[in-house]
């Protein structure tokens, strides 16, 4: 397509991400699709969230009140890999199975499957930070993002994660899996090299996990309750805003959980729990980590439901979070 032809505000008519028109050498973010579900416990369907995403980012503005036109650094949806897929087909038959027969061998052929799965999206995030490019990947469920996120700790001191979530996801393994959407946090702080973790959100844990937060003094765990109290007792949301903030270093990823909003703007994600950020909320939080001078060196979306009312809200969140982290970078 002709530049000279594209007009932001005309109703989209590429089949691209937001419609736009770059090529992917032109992008400066490149979002990678990984349509992978094995170890959804609940509601499945959250791999079909790329192709749902896509759909209704058609429907989005592209200027935005807070970040301008994040569209102009362009932002490009990679090809869905082969392998996911297939891996995501196998791995789902093998979990019914080991379901079924709980046998052992089973259960390490589905813990290898998880292996495979992040070593793929490890070398996809090592290929984009090499072509300079930043970094989002798009669920699936929330075992997906940790090869990007161990990608992205490898090349930044001072790392830090901000992750809004409605579960903590620091189990040591959920139902036998290592690589389960339950263990995300849990294999992140065993195997990256993280400074911190700021989690927000959560309302949905064990005791385990809640120890595990508490005595790490890398992880601050702020609950739904805590934040609700905050207010009640007359807090801003903004100064809650900025002392969650407060612990994370230069260079922060972002997982985003979106079951961490109230599950009014998520019906669909594998494990809704009432309660949770609303919508001005969550962009708040955004805000306040894009405007705090860090760097937001890429980021994740996952859980994301089957449908076009929850691809809406996450076409929403996935081009503030693009907006936000190419701000942060000085790209826009
Ligand atoms: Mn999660």
């Amino acid at each position: 397509m002709d530049w000279d032809q594209f007009h932001a505000d005309d109703a989209a008519d590429l089949d691209t991400l937001y419609g736009l028109p770059h090529a992917q050498d032109q992008a400066a973010l490149w979002v990678m699709p990984v349509p992978f579900e094995a170890t959804t416990s609940f509601g499945k369907g959250t791999a079909k969230a790329p192709q749902q995403i896509l759909q209704a980012s058609w429907q989005v503005d592209l200027f935005d009140l807070e970040t301008g036109n994040p569209w102009q650094a362009g932002l490009f949806l990679l090809p869905e890999n082969p392998s996911i897929k297939a891996l995501n087909t196998k791995a789902c038959e093998r979990i019914a199975a080991y379901e079924q027969e709980k046998q052992p061998g089973l259960l390490d052929e589905i813990n290898a499957m998880g292996d495979a799965l992040e070593g793929l999206v490890h070398e996809q995030t090592q290929a984009t930070y090499a072509a300079q490019k930043i970094p989002a990947v798009l669920g699936g469920d929330h075992s997906v993002p940790l090869g990007a996120i161990k990608a992205a700790s490898a090349l930044h001191d001072d790392f830090g994660i901000l992750h809004i979530d409605a579960h903590a996801d620091l189990r040591k393994a959920y139902q036998g899996y290592t690589h389960s959407h339950a263990s995300i946090f849990y294999n992140v702080m065993t195997q990256c090299e993280v400074n911190q973790l700021v989690q927000v959100g959560i309302r949905d844990l064990g005791q385990a996990e809640y120890k595990m937060a508490q005595t790490d003094p890398r992880i601050h765990l702020h609950s739904d309750l805590a934040i609700q109290d905050a207010l009640a007792q007359g807090q801003t949301f903004a100064g809650i805003c900025h002392r969650m903030l407060q612990p994370l270093p230069q260079n922060v990823w972002v997982s985003f959980d979106i079951d961490g909003l109230d599950p009014a703007l998520c019906p669909r994600t594998g494990t809704p729990v009432p309660g949770g950020l609303q919508f001005r909320e969550a962009l708040t939080l955004l805000a306040a980590l894009g405007q705090s001078g860090r760097n937001i060196v890429g980021f994740d979306l996952v859980e994301v439901g089957n449908h076009p009312w929850d691809a809406n809200v996450g076409a929403r969140l996935l081009y503030k979070m693009a907006g936000w982290a190419l701000k942060s970078q000085h790209k826009i």
